[in-house]
């Protein structure tokens, strides 16, 4: 959770058409750049050089660029999205991390995986199969990041549930902000877990970056459990975002 750099994509006009398995509503262009605004200065604020790449109007759901990659302190590594949709969102980030790393890899398929299912903790890799992540796509994440002497548990992500990220962070190298039904599959068994308040599960989407936990605004049981817990909290609108089911950790790669 000590990072130097975060690479954004400023939102399109095409986000109307973006994806949401559940329709409540367009989002609103002009609010969704307005909270973007605030999280790349909340995440200026913690130290990080932030790279604000223009907006794709070919890609709806591009403001989401966690999904396209994983960012290693060995490599960054192109994914391959399992929404059709997306799939060419990948090979447009990957100039952008070749101008920021030496190790550029690509998860080639015919699986798929997404960003959104990976959960880098201070111990493992964990990577929940999803509707957008499948075996094969994390047989071929565990073969490259193997070698890099990394540990890959493959866990699930919960039915209805977009992905693994969408119901869990990571707090620091040992704590999980998780909802209750992602924590009762035991996938976080020997980490400290900090459940999200109930009916404040879109709070677990949110990201530790250095001293500061971003979450989205609008869970103040959640919120207090944290700062109870000693963390320092920024809270950011989400609303727009979460209209397409995208929360604080899918609008940056962080390394
Ligand atoms: C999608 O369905 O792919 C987008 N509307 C939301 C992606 C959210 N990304 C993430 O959780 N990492």
């Amino acid at each position: 959770f000590r990072f130097t750099h975060a690479v954004t994509r400023r939102p399109a006009a095409s986000i109307t058409r973006g994806l949401r398995a559940i329709d409540i509503g367009t989002p609103d262009l002009a609010t969704m750049q307005g909270h973007h605004a605030a999280y790349i200065a909340a995440l200026r604020a913690t130290g990080a050089t932030v790279v604000e790449l223009p907006p794709l109007d070919a890609f709806p759901d591009s403001v989401f660029v966690e999904d396209t990659a994983l960012c290693l302190p060995q490599g960054a590594i192109i994914m391959r999205p399992g929404a059709p949709t997306r799939l060419g969102e990948a090979a447009e980030m990957a100039p952008h991390l070749r101008a920021l790393y030496t190790t550029v890899a690509f998860i080639t398929g015919p699986g798929t995986i997404e960003g959104g299912d990976i959960l880098v903790t201070g111990r493992e890799i964990l990577v929940g199969r999803s509707a957008r992540t499948d075996a094969a796509g994390i047989e071929e994440l565990r073969a490259l990041v193997t070698p890099w002497g990394h540990t890959l548990r493959e866990v699930h992500t919960p039915p209805g549930v977009l992905h693994f990220k969408t119901d869990c962070s990571l707090l620091d190298a040992e704590t999980i902000l998780s909802t209750k039904r992602l924590a009762a599959s035991g996938c976080f068994d020997g980490y400290r877990v900090i459940h999200t308040a109930d009916g404040e599960e879109a709070a677990a989407n949110a990201i530790r970056f250095n001293d500061t936990v971003l979450m989205a605004g609008g869970f103040p049981a959640t919120r207090d459990r944290l700062t109870a817990a000693g963390y320092a909290v920024t809270e950011i609108g989400n609303s727009e975002c979460a209209k397409l089911d995208g929360g604080m950790s899918c609008l940056s790669l962080r390394f």
